[in-house]
């Protein structure tokens, strides 16, 4: 039995635990906030790490290619190389230029921190950027990578909204508006598995926010 460790508040777990849930792959969560982490399992004290019967992983893209290839169908990326490194593609460019690049508004946009002038023109300048050249690669018709639900979607799912609300609370304006993410997460939010990932996500932050107090 894999054991998935961390909490349901973060968005790079909840992109495991959905290819988890949609691949019907058994598991069980292991609550671990930050700073109560086992550095043996995740080095830098992230979230999240996976226990396999075989030892831990950390790092969710690694956990990702992982749970594909130990439990390949159904599929969350294609078999086929190319269509397989566009999926890839696409995580890396959410999570590489858009969530990393976004987290920097973070303290200030959710947590009551505040994020320097300079620093959030910088991190403005950037999102805009990336945020057009990922629109360019993008489908969204229906899924994020094209006519079928993949990796790609677990990821979008969970980081999409963060860029959207985070760049709504610093600059007044939902930097995604202009693609078709509502209308994309919407549909996404019909799937029973999106739904159960949004409700824990609820629960596990009041529960984080509560003890930050
Ligand atoms: N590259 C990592 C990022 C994971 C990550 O940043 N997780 C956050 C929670 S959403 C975390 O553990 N932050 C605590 C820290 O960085 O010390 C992955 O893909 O797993």
């Amino acid at each position: 039995m894999l054991t998935l460790c961390g909490f349901s508040a973060s968005n790079y777990y909840n992109k495991v635990k959905l290819a988890l849930l949609e691949k019907g792959v058994p598991f069980q969560e292991q609550l671990a906030w930050v700073g109560q982490t086992d550095l043996a399992a995740s080095p830098l004290g992230k979230v999240p790490y996976l226990l396999t019967p075989e030892g831990p992983l950390c790092e969710s893209a690694v956990i990702a290619d992982y749970i594909e290839a130990a439990y390949p169908t159904p599929a969350l990326v294609p078999a086929q190389a190319f269509a397989a490194a566009k999926v890839r593609e696409l995580i890396t460019f959410m999570e590489l230029h858009l969530e990393l690049v976004a987290r920097n508004l973070y303290p200030q946009a959710f947590f009551g921190g505040t994020v320097s002038e300079a620093a959030r023109e910088k991190v403005g300048i950037q999102l805009e950027k990336n945020i057009a050249a990922f629109a360019k690669l993008a489908s969204f018709a229906p899924y994020v990578a094209g006519d079928s639900f993949s990796m790609a979607d677990c990821a979008a799912i969970v980081h999409l909204p963060l860029v959207s609300s985070a760049t709504k609370a610093i600059y007044g304006r939902d930097y995604l508006a202009d693609l078709p993410v509502r209308d994309y997460l919407a549909r996404m939010a019909e799937r029973p598995h999106v739904q159960r990932i949004n409700a824990d996500r609820k629960a596990s932050t009041a529960e984080m926010l509560a003890r930050r107090r």
